[in-house]
């Protein structure tokens, strides 16, 4: 007995032993970022990677991104209205797939952005009206826009593939349903369009609006930077970090509307928590009544919901994955809560 269980040992530690051997000799060989390189993800699809992507060197143009001005920038697209009445809101969005964004000091990653950003623009608008979105892609590979929502099959981004090199596409539907969606590429391998950068926020107003609040938007997000399908940092708004070293400036007894998104590639579940309150919360934000008054929730792929909240005490409180990995490695931020009469 005893014999079998040093056999079996020895037989453990062998594989165990082979592995770290080959990846000291071959370490060289395996950095992804240093030439390309074909991955099986855990999912089974195959992703491959251009190997350039790490260097700052090869930069072609670099991404300004300001996560304070993202956090309550909203484009609402330029609006006219048509004979019958309805309004038409018109917007141009660039995809480009050769910019290079220092995603955390010293950290270069090649991002593929919408509009030159990682996420891509918010697009605002209110249910009912028509949408005319004027898609370019000036990348060099396939690109689309695919918008989580109602609307007309060929409108939907997946089939109706767009080239590369200038190749335009006019997606027109009408918004709906009132909620908070996202939009990115549909383009495959997915994992590897999306954690690059392609997505970003759609809201979709109701016709009577929603109460008066400091409106924000939250996309909690990922970067791959070695190319192991595992993120390596992750964030609300791309840095991580930033609204822990930038607090969110917020008024005491203010409402808060924060429409979050979870577009965290690779990890099944993203969470989120609010510190020294609860907030009322209404999954999709396709319901005008919360169905939650909680501190914690949990969101999936594409996931998201609007929080709505206000602080009865100035001060600064965290807000962060409790998914602790998560938050330790960038999706952590502060929100300060200013006293007004004291200011
Ligand atoms: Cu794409």
């Amino acid at each position: 007995m005893e014999k079998l269980r040093s056999k079996l040992m020895i037989l453990l530690i062998i594989p165990v032993f082979a592995m770290f051997a080959f990846y000291f000799t071959f370490s060289e060989v395996i950095n992804a970022e240093q030439e390309e390189q074909t991955f099986v993800t855990h999912t089974g699809s195959v992703v491959k990677t251009s190997g350039v992507v790490l260097d700052p060197v090869y930069q072609v143009s670099e991404v300004e991104f300001d996560p304070y001005k993202y956090l309550r920038e909203f484009n609402y697209g330029r609006v006219s209205t048509l004979e019958n009445g309805q309004t038409l809101r018109e917007f141009t969005i660039i995809a480009e797939d050769d910019r290079v964004q220092e995603i955390s000091p010293g950290v270069f990653y090649n991002v593929w952005t919408y509009n030159g950003t990682v996420p891509g623009p918010t697009l605002r608008a209110t249910e009912g009206d028509l949408l005319k979105i004027n898609f370019i892609n000036k990348g060099s590979k396939e690109h689309t826009m695919h918008f989580h929502g109602i609307h007309p099959a060929d409108m939907d981004g997946v089939f109706e593939i767009v080239g590369g090199n200038g190749g335009r596409f006019t997606y027109e539907f009408e918004a709906g349903p009132v909620g908070v969606h996202p939009y990115h590429c549909h383009v495959m391998p997915l994992e590897e369009h999306i954690s690059h950068g392609l997505y970003g926020v759609f809201i979709v107003d109701p016709k009577e609006g929603r109460p008066a609040a400091d409106e924000m938007v939250m996309v909690l997000n990922g970067f791959d930077t070695d190319f192991d399908t595992e993120n390596n940092f992750y964030a609300a708004n791309t840095i991580p970090f930033y609204y822990q070293h930038h607090p969110i400036q917020i008024n005491k007894d203010e409402l808060i509307r924060v429409y979050v998104v979870n577009m965290v590639e690779f990890d099944p579940i993203n969470n989120l928590h609010l510190h020294g309150n609860l907030f009322k919360y209404y999954p999709t934000g396709t319901d005008l009544v919360p169905s939650f008054y909680t501190d914690m929730i949990t969101l999936s792929q594409t996931e998201r919901g609007i929080m709505e909240f206000s602080y009865d005490f100035p001060g600064k409180y965290l807000f962060h994955a409790h998914k602790v990995e998560f938050s330790e490695k960038g999706w952590i931020g502060i929100f300060l809560v200013k006293d007004n009469e004291n200011t």
